[in-house]
């Protein structure tokens, strides 16, 4: 029998149990039959990397239903590997979300699943979860640990395929890192990152008349992306559509080809994590291979994407060969990274620590507070996330900075107990913005009060 709901793990003070049946409750309403969607009236389908968030969370209160949701999303996956953005759920209208599957149209393929999907990708963290989901659901009794077995073994090769995409296909800089070709692959959608070669990019306004946006008509618009932006996103998917989303030659025709220290750290990390699962699988020899993946991924972000000059990382425009001028907390997140050499840490803990980052009583801000473009409420210019936060407080435990980390975590409880599971918060009040119920600060938080560990891969080197 497998347990639907694992009780006994809600934690023992008011603060924790109300938090966790809170948590509990919206990953409740937001279960979908066979996935979680992000929140019902924004996300109506299933996200590639919010589902790798949420599996981490279910894990301790719904096991079953996080194995399903990542086996959801790779049923969905690619011939060449790729895990789709979003997997579009049929039962949803194509009005209820823009762009829709009509918009991406993407080609039919051999034994392609019902639901159809987009053409681009999120931050690979489902080899992360998967391991996560796996380690927490197995110490639940025997079932939950053969369920884990058999679902480890079913998204190990699927895992290694999308590895072999990004690190394959998208190395279009040629320099061992995968390349994002659009802003919403990041999953940190409006961030200043982009701003540079963002401006490169064709803004054809009237794309917003034949094509409708749907998401300022769900929440505000001083949040979201303004419509100059807007419309290079379209215009981005449209280039991209017209060659079927082939890879083929695309640093040469595509407007947006860009490195994000995030999106690679994440890469880098799901290397580490698939040597625990083929170590697991009893795959040694693959596991090596995983682990030194992982070290030269961590060595082309250092060569790549490191400023000596502002001593972070930024992300790079691979057409121009630029780094951004912006700091933005993507420029943290390579902390998670174990093989990170000892001046890398200490500077992005400088920077952690300054002014522009640095966390008091509310966790790390999505971009530099000091930078005059700082915008407390449009989303990624400045509100706070809980998964970014998340992936920090990772980066604390692996270079043993526990006390940070635990203050970290103090402040994510607190503000996410206090506030609401909102998507993101204001970065100076904490106040809640955009979706009310958002599934992964809700799952996030059922880790941040259950797990305490530090990440296994810090002893797998
Ligand atoms: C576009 C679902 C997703 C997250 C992203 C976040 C936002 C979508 C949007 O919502 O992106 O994919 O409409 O802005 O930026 O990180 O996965 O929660």
């Amino acid at each position: 029998m497998h347990h639907d709901l694992i009780p006994n793990t809600a934690p023992k003070t008011e603060i924790s149990a109300e938090l966790w049946n809170s948590a509990v409750r919206v990953l409740e309403t937001n279960w979908a039959g066979d996935h979680m969607v992000p929140s019902r009236r924004l996300y109506p389908h299933q996200w590639s990397w919010d589902a790798a968030f949420i599996a981490i969370g279910l894990a301790y209160v719904n096991p079953t239903r996080a194995w399903r949701d990542l086996r959801s999303l790779f049923e969905a996956q690619w011939p060449d590997g790729r895990v789709p953005h979003i997997v579009f759920d049929p039962a949803t209208a194509e009005a209820d979300y823009f762009p829709g599957p009509g918009f991406w149209d993407v080609p039919a393929y051999g034994d392609r699943p019902a639901r159809g999907s987009t053409g681009i990708v999120q931050p690979p963290m489902h080899a992360i979860a998967a391991w996560e989901v796996y380690r927490h659901a197995a110490a639940h009794g025997a079932d939950c640990g053969r369920q884990a077995r058999t679902e480890l073994e079913w998204l190990y090769p699927r895992l290694v395929a999308q590895q072999r995409y990004l690190t394959g296909e998208r190395n279009l800089g040629g320099g061992g890192l995968a390349a994002i070709v659009h802003p919403w692959e990041s999953g940190l959608d409006n961030s200043p990152a982009w701003d540079e070669a963002m401006a490169n990019v064709p803004a054809d306004l009237g794309l917003l008349t034949t094509y409708r946006r749907r998401d300022l008509e769900v929440s505000d618009a001083a949040h979201r992306p303004t419509d100059v932006d807007y419309s290079r996103y379209v215009g981005l998917v449209l280039t991209y559509r017209a060659e079927g989303y082939s890879d083929d030659g695309l640093l040469g025709r595509h407007a947006f080809v860009v490195e994000c220290p995030s999106f690679n750290s994440i890469l880098a990390t799901a290397e580490l994590a698939l040597a625990q699962i083929a170590g697991e699988l009893g795959l040694a020899a693959e596991a090596r291979t995983h682990r030194e993946r992982a070290r030269a991924i961590t060595a082309a972000i250092v060569q790549r994407l490191w400023n000596p000059q502002t001593r972070t990382f930024h992300a790079l425009d691979v057409r121009t060969g630029r780094l951004s001028p912006e700091r933005c907390v993507s420029g943290l997140v390579p902390l998670m990274l174990p093989d990170l050499a000892a001046e890398q840490v200490e500077a992005v803990m400088a920077e952690a620590r300054s002014d522009r980052f640095g966390i008091s009583d509310l966790p790390a801000p999505s971009y530099d507070r000091t930078a005059p473009a700082f915008d407390t409420r449009r989303y990624w210019r400045g509100p706070l996330w809980i998964n970014v936060n998340w992936l920090l407080r990772r980066g604390l435990l692996m270079h043993g900075f526990h006390d940070e980390a635990e203050d970290l975590r103090t402040a994510m409880v607190r503000l996410v107990h206090r506030n609401g599971h909102f998507e993101y918060f204001h970065p100076i009040t904490g106040e809640g913005l955009g979706a009310p119920t958002f599934s992964w600060t809700a799952a996030l938080s059922l880790d941040l009060l259950a797990d305490r560990s530090v990440p296994a891969y810090a002893r797998a080197a």
